[in-house]
């Protein structure tokens, strides 16, 4: 059974909502190439190169990766700097500053040896300028305003043009009025395939940036002065439960590219695995420097890249394990009411106020369950409906599904996973039930074989 947000899902990858800028483009685009535009926040599938090397093409969580074209044998984009709305969640969306059409702006894939050429047009009321984080190229082509190149002024156009020489995972964001403009939701991933297609492929390659906004509930302007108390923890300028399901067929080799933007680190924990880290924005990790890990620290303006087999069928969490940064907006300043008896206050408030009540004596868990009233543009602080209650998450928060049989390019979402018989955690009602009296009928994970045994 598929809910109505799954079925939104399912439709999430025919790659609706790319709309051409031709109407802008042609009244002003003196040579420039096409500047894609997205009008939605849905994951969108792979984009194949359409000429040049083949390779996997990377899918963005809630985002999709700008088409390009080619001008003799320079690979050709156009990135363009603007106030955008994102929605980021269903009934929240704030006023941000992105690329194309989003926040985070589309992610940029090409190939180690090509020659790239990336037009960036600023239609903000400031200057602006881009970073290419972790490729190696001429100082002038850095981007940082004033040190590489003058800011670019608004309504002009800037051209960046480097050779990428090493493969891996970037990112880009502005140098220019920084604090501002990344706050305001500025960053996107940049994508260079490796030359040698057999150098390390995988079957599913997702990636996302962790972000960060603090909205005040029924605003829609992030305030740029926070530094630490943000209450919006995002993937993608997205947040639980509308992050999509990161979609995998049984036996797929994965990767997982996560960048880091935002001013705190954040350890991502996936559920049902164990993983390697095998890249991070400096490069690939060579086999025998890696080790096993359940969850990888990602650092504060940094990217680390992890692979697994996806061997075991289920709907695997995945989520930062700060806490405070799977909750949605909130105030940090409620005291705690845990094992206090608050009914002769309720009774006190309940005078003057019929409608209060008092919440939190034992545990937080029932904010998730009810359906309180909030302020127009705002997400629950814990919310998202599983198969069986209430998931209590928000933010940094998504589900890992590996099912059998999914086609190579369909990211959309399966539904929920039903557990076999005899797998799922069960009430105890006094005795064992038919399945666990048979110790040979338990349903048993082959063990991995390792090398210390
Ligand atoms: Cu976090």
């Amino acid at each position: 059974m598929m809910n109505r947000r799954q079925l939104l899902g399912a439709g999430a990858t025919a790659g609706a909502g790319l709309l051409s800028a031709g109407a802008w483009a042609s009244t002003s685009n003196m040579g420039l190439p096409e500047a894609a535009l997205m009008d939605n926040a849905n994951t969108q599938g792979p984009l194949h190169p359409p000429t040049g090397p083949e390779y996997r093409p990377v899918v963005t969580l809630n985002g999709w990766t700008l088409p390009f074209r080619m001008n003799n044998g320079v690979k050709e984009f156009h990135l363009i700097a603007e106030p955008v709305e994102r929605e980021l969640a269903e009934g929240m969306t704030a006023f941000l500053w992105g690329y194309n059409g989003q926040s985070t702006g589309p992610t940029i894939e090409a190939v180690e040896g090509d020659r790239v050429r990336i037009f960036v047009t600023n239609k903000l009321q400031e200057h602006t300028t881009i970073h290419w984080h972790g490729l190696i190229l001429p100082s002038g082509m850095d981007g940082v305003g004033g040190l590489s190149h003058p800011g670019i002024p608004p309504g002009k156009t800037f051209v960046y043009e480097f050779d990428l020489t090493k493969s891996g995972t970037f990112m880009y964001h502005p140098h220019a009025d920084e604090m501002v403009q990344m706050a305001m939701g500025m960053m996107g991933m940049f994508i260079v395939h490796p030359k040698d297609p057999t150098f390390m492929p995988v079957d599913r390659d997702f990636i996302f940036m962790l972000n960060a906004f603090d909205i005040e509930p029924g605003t829609y302007v992030p305030r740029i002065m926070t530094m630490t108390d943000f209450n919006l923890w995002c993937w993608n300028s997205r947040l639980f439960p509308d992050i999509d399901p990161l979609v995998v067929n049984q036996g797929d080799r994965v990767r997982v590219r996560v960048g880091n933007l935002t001013m705190t680190n954040h350890p991502i924990h996936m559920h049902g695995y164990d993983f390697e880290v095998t890249c991070t924005d400096g490069g690939w990790v060579p086999k025998q420097a890696r080790w096993p890990e359940v969850t990888v620290d990602i650092p504060i303006g940094g990217m680390r890249a992890y692979e697994f087999d996806a061997v075991h069928p289920g709907d695997w969490a995945i989520h930062c394990h700060k806490s405070h940064h799977t909750m949605n907006a909130m105030g940090h300043d409620v005291p705690t009411f845990i094992g206090t008896d608050q009914r002769k206050l309720s009774q006190k408030v309940q005078e003057f106020q019929p409608e209060f009540m008092a919440m939190g004596s034992a545990g937080m868990a029932d904010m998730g369950v009810m359906e309180m009233e909030l302020p127009d543009n705002t997400v629950p602080m814990m919310t998202g409906w599983g198969p069986y209650g209430p998931i209590e998450m928000g933010g940094m928060f998504s589900v890992v599904k590996v099912r059998e049989g999914i086609g190579s390019d369909d990211y959309s979402d399966p539904g929920w996973y039903e557990n076999p018989p005899g797998t799922q955690a069960y009430e105890w009602t006094g005795e064992l039930p038919e399945h666990a009296r048979k110790a040979d009928a338990n349903t048993h994970i082959t063990p991995k074989t390792t090398s210390n045994g």
